[in-house]
């Protein structure tokens, strides 16, 4: 399989020198990949670093500008990799030190960075830390992590992954005393109040930036510390020691990027920026994710308007992350309970889809596989405010399968060929780390990298170009969000502002064809030029603007400012003769509710009333 060489090769090969470009990850489309599920190089059906490299032309033809690899480390692989048994070391199935290094630097070469996920919540029960700190409690690692004599302390800590674990303690049989867990009892909490622990995991961080990558995607940072008498998360503490950790990256580390995992609300999230943007860049917006699927299945706006609205302001030179999916169950750890009920009736209708406080589907299943949709999602994703972070193979429309364990059902083989193994790797077909999908819909015989790439109305191509319009918008990356009201609540739209970079974007959510009738007054005279096609749409007026869409349809305008400013008298007239008409259809279309609130320039109300006569 040929991946088409990229439009322009030196477009995309030169990444500006350090320091020139410390806010690249406000205009950045991130892009999820397992090195596990990605490539197969040497045919042992386990994805590797080799494997990466050889698909990094693919994805620079995507047009991704940053790869995130959650972790490749060491690890016995009990929760995919997330408990790590060395930090600074490469799991041998997936190569070691020099092929990261390699797949870096031709990374790099292609005009795209690479963060890599870092887990210092926790570690592997395996690792020589926790294996010392069981069988020495008085030695070097005794008070690495957190021991108890019984397992009543912070009660007030929920748990997180209610399918397998019934306490956050578990008792250690060699130390003979409970030790603190977030997540699997095999991923033993770090006592983050010793100063020794926090020195190591520094350094294990200063390792990986010394190699030059680009940032990290911080783990589960809401549990470093606990406290007595609290949920143990988003304590002051865990905030002074992300600070820290961005001192050093600022100081020794330019252009790098630390992009948070914090599955919690707005409110808590934000403080994971630091009030003077000295904690993290970039954080993970989580609540917003279920309530795009929640808005579409409701056909309602309101839960996307809702928590756009209560997401609070955030320093200037950070970011949001979004996502639709990522390698996790589709998390539901940030909605009411009514809404996870509802979120489980309507996408987890076989009880082996929902996992945890979650769904465990890829995105696809979960809307049908209806192209609409599909392309509605993507849209959003790539419109609404913070930058896009796709998910390997979602780019394809990648199935899942609810009958592996855990969340393994969405992190299956990359599909790039209807050949053997989906042409991930020439091994025997029972050797794969995890089944291919072989499914009528989804099954790598019929989605794959390959027929899209022939394809030009396939999800892929479509997907490409709609990111090549991203990019020619900065205002996408780095411009502000306002909602536009209208009376069609299946209608979701907004404007992105960024200097004379003005987009709108009106998106249906409800699967049928609607109308909408927006309030567009402050661009009158403005120009709305459609941005896939780059053809013009009427001029605005104060008239509400008409629109049609088609079902899951979604628009993305360009205002273009008007030509000169008319003449004022000219302008004046036109003034006067529109100011009624003006006012009955804001009325009639409900914008307002009444007369006294249509403030034009007072002058145009007198000349409405001597004009006009009666309201
Ligand atoms: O997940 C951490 C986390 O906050 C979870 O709540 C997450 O949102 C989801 O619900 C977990 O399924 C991270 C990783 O993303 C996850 O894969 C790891 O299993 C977990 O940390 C423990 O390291
Ligand atoms: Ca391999």
């Amino acid at each position: 399989m040929t991946v088409p060489a990229p439009d322009s090769p030196s477009s995309r090969s030169l990444l500006p020198a350090p320091g020139t470009d410390p806010e690249w990850y406000k205009r950045a489309v991130f892009y999820e990949v397992l090195v596990r599920g990605f490539a197969d190089s040497n045919a042992d059906g386990v994805g590797d670093l080799r494997g990466m490299i050889d698909k990094l032309d693919y994805l620079q033809w995507l047009g991704v500008d940053c790869l995130w690899l959650p972790p490749f480390f060491a690890s016995p692989l009990r929760d995919g990799g997330y408990d790590v048994s060395d930090y600074t070391a490469v799991l041998p199935e997936f190569g070691d030190i020099q092929d990261f290094k390699e797949f870096l630097d031709e990374a790099h070469a292609r005009g795209m960075r690479v963060i890599i996920d870092f887990v210092m919540n926790h570690t592997s029960d395996q690792h020589p830390w926790f294996q010392a700190s069981r069988s020495d409690p008085d030695g070097d690692y005794g008070d690495f992590y957190v021991w108890a004599d019984d397992d009543t302390g912070y009660p007030d800590a929920r748990i997180i992954f209610v399918d397998t674990e019934s306490s956050n303690w578990t008792f250690d049989p060699v130390r003979k005393q409970y030790f603190w867990h977030r997540f699997f009892s095999h991923q033993p909490d770090l006592n983050f109040e010793n100063p020794r622990v926090q020195e190591a995991i520094i350094d294990a961080l200063r390792f990986w930036l010394d190699l030059g990558v680009d940032g990290f995607r911080l783990d589960a940072v809401p549990y470093l510390f606990e406290e007595e008498g609290t949920n143990c998360e988003n304590l002051p503490r865990t905030h002074e020691f992300l600070k820290q950790v961005r001192k050093v990256v600022d100081a020794d580390y330019p252009d790098r990027v630390l992009l948070c995992e914090a599955n919690q609300w707005p409110a808590d999230v934000v403080e994971y920026f630091g009030e003077n943007g000295d904690e993290c860049q970039m954080a993970f917006h989580f609540p917003v994710m279920p309530r795009l699927f929640m808005g579409v299945r409701r056909e309602q706006r309101f839960p996307i308007s809702e928590i756009m609205a209560q997401t609070p302001a955030i320093p200037d030179n950070a970011q949001w992350g979004i996502f639709l999916r990522n390698h996790d169950e589709l998390t539901l750890e940030m909605v009411t309970d009514e809404e996870r009920d509802y979120m489980w009736a309507e996408y987890a209708k076989d009880p082996r889809m929902k996992a945890n406080i979650g769904i465990r589907r890829r995105l696809a299943p979960l809307l049908d596989n209806d192209t609409n949709t599909l392309e509605l999602f993507n849209a959003l994703l790539l419109s609404l405010p913070g930058s896009p972070v796709l998910y390997y193979g979602d780019e394809i429309g990648m199935g899942d399968n609810i009958w592996l364990g855990d969340r393994d059902g969405v992190r299956t083989p990359m599909q790039w060929t209807p050949d053997r193994n989906g042409g991930f790797s020439t091994a025997d077909p029972q050797r794969m780390y995890l089944p291919l999908n072989q499914d009528p819909v989804y099954g790598y015989q019929v989605t794959n990298v390959e027929s899209q790439l022939r394809n030009t109305n396939s999800l892929l191509q479509w997907l490409r170009r709609m990111i090549q319009v991203r990019n020619e918008h900065p205002t996408f990356g780095l411009g502000s969000f306002e909602e536009v009201g209208s009376r069609n609540p299946t209608v979701l739209s907004f404007v992105r502002k960024f200097g004379d970079d003005v987009v709108l974007c009106v998106n249906n959510l409800s699967r049928f064809p609607q109308p909408v009738e927006l309030d567009l007054r402050q661009f009158e005279g403005y120009t709305p030029i459609e941005l896939t096609g780059r053809v013009e749409f009427p001029v605005i007026g104060v008239l509400p603007y008409m629109l049609t869409l088609a079902g899951h349809g979604f628009y993305w305008f360009e205002l273009s400012k008007p030509a000169a400013e008319a003449t004022t008298d000219e302008h004046e007239d036109w003034e006067i003769a529109t100011s009624s008409a003006v006012a009955d259809s804001l009325l009639a279309a409900g914008v307002v509710s009444a007369p006294e609130e249509i403030q034009g320039d007072s002058d145009t109300r007198e000349h409405g009333d001597s004009a006009g006569g009666p309201r």
